[in-house]
């Protein structure tokens, strides 16, 4: 049998890391780190080889499926399938209209190329303002904030740790989550760099990671308190005249009201609630001020508390009073090989909140999408505009919403549900019909939103190792698409892809700036007519992208085709460039560093400071969310669904190592063996995210041997930011007691 060498991203996370895949025929014999990726450099985790094992788990669907009446599924053919969509959508939407569906989309979708090019029709389709996704139990506040500080909700703050003198970090722990909204590839290994050549790495969390572990500095702090830190800083660098913006200085806005709006946030009044000296809180404000650059980064623990949104801002706020934002070694902003670098000038149409509101929950609208913690309530409570009806996009909530419980118990009383999902998970086990997707192997790939999130400018494209005669998941998005807007269920999906194209290439034809402008979109297409699906909007956008060839108008520039002949490890183009002021897009044409919305929030804050005794989460090297625990060499030997508690408490509590402890919330509890552990500090748990995978109706049958607990059982829907709708997700209050 031909033995072949495959070279590919890995789509499981957002480090994207290189793979070389060895296949003998239909089988795959190695999958190792691609030595060769200038960018990920041979890195890997031990999660990046198991897409042989994903690809061939008996679990895994391979034909989409239809529940009969006893609860039971039929195996049915793909027409079946969306025949059976059709015959019970329609009735639901004459009867109820389209305020009855609902889309909930999940964290999966920006993994492959179908989700990142073809939700959009779909959502339309869907037609209601009932779109949840798993941004908002997430990192709905930093898209807040950076929409509302530079008018561009989608341009992400991105930490410039290849250059960088001093990284300031916050709830994050990249030495295992390899990183998020900053794709670093080999990440554990440019953090490495970086202190060998001297430059500073401060950790604050209030566990002993293996990240803080590392670094050069370890802060510990009181879960949901780091907002409160953070403004006792920025109020630091004002009262010791630390502040000085630099080149931005003519380009920012609100200065003086963050002066104002800190003024009480001395280190002294915060440091018995966040559990960190005034004299500690004063040096990082002085270390941060004074060091060549430095860059304040935070992430899971910091955005996913009752005030995310605030201490999102506050990061930002400090890295623009000291002059760190858009500087190299500092923050930058990215702009990658398939987006334009027009020119422009600063100031656009910023950043609205709230357009519209949930029917129950009265929450405001963020980027066009409800909190998911608003969900179970939108289909539990009966009245006009209720949803009735579900489409699930590569998403877990009863495992990945907060009171998951209450979410079961919801999608249960669901008239009808269809999942897009390869796995019968705790939430697909609800539908009614199941449309499975292609293993990622049996797929292309192209990164394009990590490539926007990356340290660097870089472009990869990836060829499916396998064919299979299976649709591509593209495929399933857009048939699904033409069903759910009424469509026979006969239609062909190239009816979207081509109206996709069509419109993608009108937008550019009209677009002064364009290499295209003015041009015959059938000319443009032709050109486009040696690629389908995907590939045709991946050759697009590099083609109009800052490198492309423009179809023509720079002979030499980048294609689709180039890409993949010349650069089979993929290309680097170096370090980000500085952006702004061009590309600040907020009514002001400047970063404005005092938005309403914050400013409100914060005298919620003074009002109601966080701080109290708490529940924190955790992710484990060798699991992915709540869906890779069916492979067996991720889950073997010692166990990781845990209690995690300090021996001080232990001896408190009562509990012991190795025994069970039940954990309370207000809303739900669970039962989970304790692990005593001095990696805590006194007074707070920890529990892992994406377990539980128990429950009757789940085939997720390895995953079964070693179920977990669901911390989500604990995790209360009730409490969320207040400006961007996220969840709180960390610093949950609960209660502990032996078994
Ligand atoms: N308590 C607590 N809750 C959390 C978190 C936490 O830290 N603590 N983390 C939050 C975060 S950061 C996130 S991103 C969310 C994630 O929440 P979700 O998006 O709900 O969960 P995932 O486990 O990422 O995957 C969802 C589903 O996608 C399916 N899937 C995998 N690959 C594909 C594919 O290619 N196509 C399709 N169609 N489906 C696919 C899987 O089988 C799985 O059922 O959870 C959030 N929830
Ligand atoms: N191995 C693995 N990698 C993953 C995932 C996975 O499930 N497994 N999921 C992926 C996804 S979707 C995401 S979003 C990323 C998340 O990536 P990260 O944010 O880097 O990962 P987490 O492990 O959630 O890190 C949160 C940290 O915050 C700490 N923490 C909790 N509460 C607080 C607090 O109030 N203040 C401070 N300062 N710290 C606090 C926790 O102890 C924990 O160490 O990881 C991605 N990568
Ligand atoms: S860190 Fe692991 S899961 Fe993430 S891209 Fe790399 S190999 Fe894949
Ligand atoms: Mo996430």
């Amino acid at each position: 049998m031909a033995t072949e060498t495959h070279l590919r991203t890995c789509p499981l996370c957002e480090a994207c890391c290189g793979l070389e895949i060895t296949t003998e025929g239909d089988q795959v014999v190695r999958i190792r780190g691609d030595q060769s990726d200038p960018v990920s450099r041979g890195f890997i985790c031990p999660k990046g080889s198991t897409l042989k094992q994903l690809h061939e788990d008996p679990d895994r669907l391979t034909s989409p499926r239809i529940k009969n009446d006893d609860g039971t599924w039929r195996d049915v053919t793909w027409h079946e399938a969306f025949a059976e969509i059709e015959r019970r959508l329609g009735p639901i939407v004459d009867a109820h209209t389209r305020q009855a569906l609902s889309i909930v989309i999940g964290n999966p979708n920006v993994h492959n190329l179908g989700g990142q090019l073809y939700l959009r029709p779909l959502i339309a389709a869907v037609g209601s303002t009932n779109i949840f996704s798993a941004s908002t139990v997430d990192q709905m506040p930093k898209h807040v904030t950076a929409g509302l500080m530079w008018g561009r909700p989608d341009l992400f703050p991105l930490a410039d740790i290849e250059r960088t003198d001093y990284l300031l970090m916050l709830g994050a722990n990249p030495r295992v989550s390899n990183g998020s909204l900053l794709t670093v590839p080999d990440f554990p290994g440019r953090l490495d760099e970086l202190v060998e050549r001297g430059a500073r790495v401060v950790v604050v969390d209030p566990r002993r990671t293996k990240t803080a572990d590392k670094a050069s500095e370890h802060l510990t702090i009181t879960p949901g308190t780091d907002v409160l830190w953070l403004l006792a800083i920025i109020n630091t660098l004002f009262a010791d005249d630390l502040v000085d913006i630099g080149r931005l200085a003519p380009h920012i806005s609100g200065v003086d009201q963050v002066q104002a709006a800190t003024i009480g946030f001395t280190p002294e009044s915060i440091a018995e609630r966040c559990g960190i000296d005034a004299d500690v809180t004063r040096r990082i404000a002085h270390e941060l001020a004074e060091a060549p650059s430095a860059a304040v980064y935070g992430r899971m623990g910091n955005h996913t508390t009752e005030y995310g949104s605030i201490a999102s801002w506050a990061a930002d706020v400090i890295n623009a009073l000291t002059g760190n934002l858009d500087r190299p070694g500092g923050i930058m902003f990215n702009c990658a090989p398939t987006q334009t670098l027009a020119p422009s000038e600063p100031g656009g149409r910023g950043f609205k909140l709230s357009r519209w509101v949930g029917r129950v929950s009265k929450r405001g609208e963020v980027k066009g999408e409800l909190p998911a913690a608003t969900l179970a309530q939108e289909i539990l409570t009966p009245g006009e505009g209720k949803i009735r009806a579900l489409v699930l996009v590569a998403c877990n909530p009863v495992r990945s919403f907060p009171n998951s419980a209450q979410l079961d118990e919801a999608f249960a009383s669901l008239d009808f549900m269809v999942a897009v999902d390869p796995y019968v998970t705790a939430s697909s086990r609800h539908a009614d019909v199941i449309l499975p997707p292609t293993s990622a192997l049996e797929r292309s790939h192209y990164d394009f939103a990590f490539e926007a999130n990356m340290i660097r400018v870089f472009a990869k494209y990836s060829k499916a190792v396998f064919a299979t005669d299976a649709p591509r998941e593209e495929e399933i998005l857009s048939r699904l698409a033409l069903v759910v807007s009424g469509k026979p269920s006969t239609s062909d999906p190239m009816l979207i892809h081509d109206s996709v194209v069509a419109q993608a290439v009108d937008q550019e034809i009209a677009r002064e700036s364009s290499p295209i402008h003015g041009r015959d979109r059938e000319e443009i297409l032709d050109v486009l007519s040696e690629w389908t699906w995907s590939e045709q909007l991946i050759d697009l956008k590099l083609r109009l992208g800052r490198f492309g060839d423009g179809f023509g108008a720079t002979p030499d520039g980048l294609t689709l085709r180039r890409l993949i002949d010349d650069h089979p490890h993929g290309r680097d183009f170096g370090h980000l460039e500085q952006r702004f002021p061009d590309a600040i897009k907020t009514v002001s044409g400047t970063v404005e560093l005092a938005p309403e919305p914050i400013m409100v929030d914060l005298d919620r804050l003074r009002s109601k400071l966080p701080g109290d005794h708490d529940l924190v989460g955790r992710r484990d090297l060798r699991s992915c969310n709540t869906w890779m625990h069916n492979v067996n060499v991720l889950i073997k030997g010692k166990e990781r669904c845990t209690l995690q508690v300090h021996p001080d408490d232990a001896k408190r509590l009562g509990v012991i190592d190795g025994e069970m402890a039940t954990v309370r919330s207000r809303v739900g509890e669970v039962t989970a063996p304790v692990e005593v552990t001095d990696d805590l500090i006194t007074g707070v748990v920890s529990l892992p995210f994406g377990w539980g995978h128990g429950e009757p109706g789940i085939e997720m049958n390895t995953a079964r041997t070693r179920p977990g607990v669901n911390s989500n059982r604990l995790t209360d829907e009730s409490v969320m930011c207040a400006v961007s709708g996220n969840a709180a997700l960390n610093a949950i209050p609960v209660e502990v007691v032996p078994v």
